[in-house]
């Protein structure tokens, strides 16, 4: 039987285990990136294992997320970051330079290599035919000391594409579709492979969209062959002689097939507030809205906002609203320059926004109160924006030009008929504002340079005989890591103080949350289905960890923070029966008498609420490693302990 493609190269980095679905395997990592926000705390820990160098063929650090500075704080972490790359071995790629995940696909991606990186969108490198992975930032730590990367192997599910796109339809629509159909956890455990004649019609960057956002499917990653288009790509980046030839065997075999004709794609939107709430455009439009924002590590590349702009362009946008632009990378916005796009875009009224994260996590650009903001990016969490009761529409740019000019969410289609642009001919390659890594006796003489708000990162206790906790919080499904450790320009400074960001933990679900744990001592959190999906930052473990709590249980949890709660040695449980879910108040007191020898012995627990006096079972499927990190109190733990 013939190989996937997502076979073929986690065979070719496979260090452990078998390729099975469901196996733990450990998989060598080529490359790895982190970005500010999680960075600190990565190479905080990275520092903690005693390696003076990292030993992946290559990792950059990333500054895009915390550039709002408005004090010394975030600028502190980007001296900190900058210093540790010196010191390390790194590439450092300065503010200002853009978002991560552009740049990576823009100037380091290689195709069948893998890459970790400390951001859940990190699989917007399968767009250049890669294995790429988000994870929390004590994965990339360990990865880049040279330690395999652990995960379930996974499904492979087959996309298959025919067909191409019609105008004023976009990759943004065929990810949203697929999202419609699979769901916020339909993709946990998988991998989502395309292929097909339809490949072929759509650019890297565009390829790069839709596995950006299949971070949203909850999937391990999504992929795409590495073909001529992959070559042309890499041939504009002057790194040509990177490429090879990648695909799936004719006779691969597929978990499941999800057939779409790109034909028959037509503009989608993903409504209020979450990325699988999605209904076609022409179904709801003629909704007013108040703001547009385009660009983010989803829809920035330059034929992005060249749309965009041809859309725009000798117009001006409704005057009840606002757009910002956030240009993927400074190589986006330079082309665009050159192209005439800025100078559309400006004129029509749009604000250029720094090449950045910003709008995408609430660094600035938050919508007005209960106003409805349609954007080209990949989350509409609540409160993720910055404005708590706002509507968060995820849309295509052309739906997000065409919306700003009529001041109504707006099919593109009924605007006008314009076909995408290739600008890529103005591309310049500048790398400027990355920084190289030193040789090792420069390295040697670097002093890492920490600024007041840099605190250590704190560690787990060993696990305990038994646990006796109340519940601190009762959840329903689908909690997102921005519930759990919520971002927004207030609370990412914090990212390097864990005591001060605990105190946020939960803010906005319960805002009670740090005090009621605080007086506890210890605790349990009772969620539902697919809980801590979104977002890969580990602070939704780690304060969660230094506020006393030791289990969570849920009903199913997302690949990312399950691995995080490992680490930072919370035990992730499961319902054997999720109707017990019904059987738990918050308040209650659980009580696991044997856990430290259960957990050894066997994979299924009884539990008993002492509020209530009712038993139920509660499971882990934690392979044989992780239990002997869990037992020792976390990663961190486990790795000093053996090195
Ligand atoms: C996000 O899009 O939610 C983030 C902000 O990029 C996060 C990382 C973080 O919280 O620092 C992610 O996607 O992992
Ligand atoms: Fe940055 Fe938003 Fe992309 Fe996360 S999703 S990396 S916050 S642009």
């Amino acid at each position: 039987m013939g190989l996937t493609l997502t076979e073929k190269i986690l065979k070719e980095h496979l260090v452990s285990g078998e390729l099975k679905a469901g196996n733990e395997i450990g998989i060598k990592i080529d490359q790895t990136l982190t970005q500010d926000a999680t960075g600190t705390m990565v190479y905080l820990q990275f520092e903690s294992m005693d390696i003076s160098r990292i030993k992946t063929e290559l990792s950059v650090s990333y500054v895009d997320h915390n550039t709002l500075q408005t004090d010394y704080r975030n600028m502190d972490d980007h001296r900190f970051l900058q210093s540790a790359a010196a010191k390390f071995g790194l590439h450092f790629s300065r503010p200002g330079n853009g978002i991560c995940h552009q740049i990576h696909l823009e100037r380091f991606g290689v195709p069948g290599k893998t890459l970790l990186g400390s951001d859940s969108h990190t699989p917007t490198g399968g767009g250049l035919g890669m294995i790429s992975i988000g994870a929390g930032g004590l994965d990339v730590a360990a990865a880049m000391a040279g330690a395999p990367f652990y995960l379930k192997s996974p499904e492979v599910i087959g996309v298959h594409l025919t067909g191409s796109l019609q105008p004023m339809c976009s990759a943004k629509d065929i990810i949203l579709t697929v999202l419609q159909l699979e769901t916020v956890k339909g993709g946990v455990g998988r991998v989502y492979e395309y292929y097909g004649e339809g490949v072929k019609s759509l650019s890297v960057p565009e390829r790069a969209t839709i596995t950006n956002m299949g971070a949203e499917l909850g999937a391990t990653t999504s992929v795409f062959p590495s073909d001529d288009e992959t070559k042309a790509f890499l041939r504009l980046q002057k790194r040509e002689e990177l490429w090879k030839e990648l695909s799936a065997d004719n006779d691969a075999e597929y978990c499941k097939v999800i057939e779409i004709n790109l034909d028959e794609v037509v503009p989608m939107v993903a409504l209020p507030h979450m990325p699988d709430n999605v209904k076609k455009v022409s179904e709801i439009a003629g909704l007013p809205v108040n703001q547009v924002a385009i660009g983010s590590c989803t829809n920035s590349s330059i034929n992005d906002l060249g749309i965009a702009a041809d859309i725009l362009d000798g117009k001006t946008i409704a005057e009840n609203l606002s757009l910002g632009i956030s240009p993927g990378s400074r190589q986006v916005i330079n082309s665009g320059i050159e192209a005439g796009i800025i100078k559309k875009l400006v004129s029509s009224g749009a604000r250029i926004l720094e090449s950045a994260c910003g709008a995408c996590i609430g660094m600035g650009f938050s919508p007005t109160s209960g106003g409805v903001t349609v954007r080209t990016f990949n989350r509409n969490f609540k409160g993720r924006s910055g404005t708590a009761d706002a509507e968060v529409y995820l849309v295509s740019p052309e739906t997000a030009a065409a919306t700003a000019l009529t001041g109504v969410i707006t099919d593109p289609r009924d605007f006008a008929s314009i076909s995408r642009k290739d600008y890529t001919s103005f591309i310049e390659i500048d790398d400027n504002m990355i920084i190289k890594p030193l040789g090792e006796t420069d390295a040697a003489e670097v002093q890492i340079v920490r600024g007041p708000n840099i605190k250590p990162c704190p560690k787990a206790d060993a696990m305990y005989e038994k646990l006796e906790a109340p519940v601190l919080l009762k959840t329903g499904d689908n909690i997102t890591t921005d519930h759990i450790m919520p971002a927004g320009a207030k609370i990412l400074p914090l990212r390097s103080n864990i005591p001060e960001i605990s105190k946020h933990v939960f803010e906005a679900l319960a805002p009670e949350f740090h005090d009621k744990a605080k007086k506890a001592g210890n605790g349990v959190i009772v969620g539902g289905e697919n809980y801590g999906q979104g977002s890969s930052r580990e602070h939704a473990a780690l304060a969660p960890m230094y506020l006393g709590v030791k289990a969570v249980i849920t009903k199913s949890f997302a690949r990312i923070h399950k691995a995080n709660l490992i680490n930072f040695g919370i035990i992730p449980f499961t319902f054997a029966d999720t109707a017990d879910y019904d059987l738990i108040s918050e308040g209650d007191v659980i009580v696991i008498d044997n856990l430290r020898e259960g957990v050894q012995k066997t994979r299924t627990l009884k539990a008993v609420n002492k509020s209530n006096g009712k038993e139920f079972n509660i499971e882990h499927d934690m392979a044989d490693r992780q239990l002997e990190i869990i037992l020792e109190g976390g990663l961190l733990n486990y790795t000093k302990s053996r090195s």
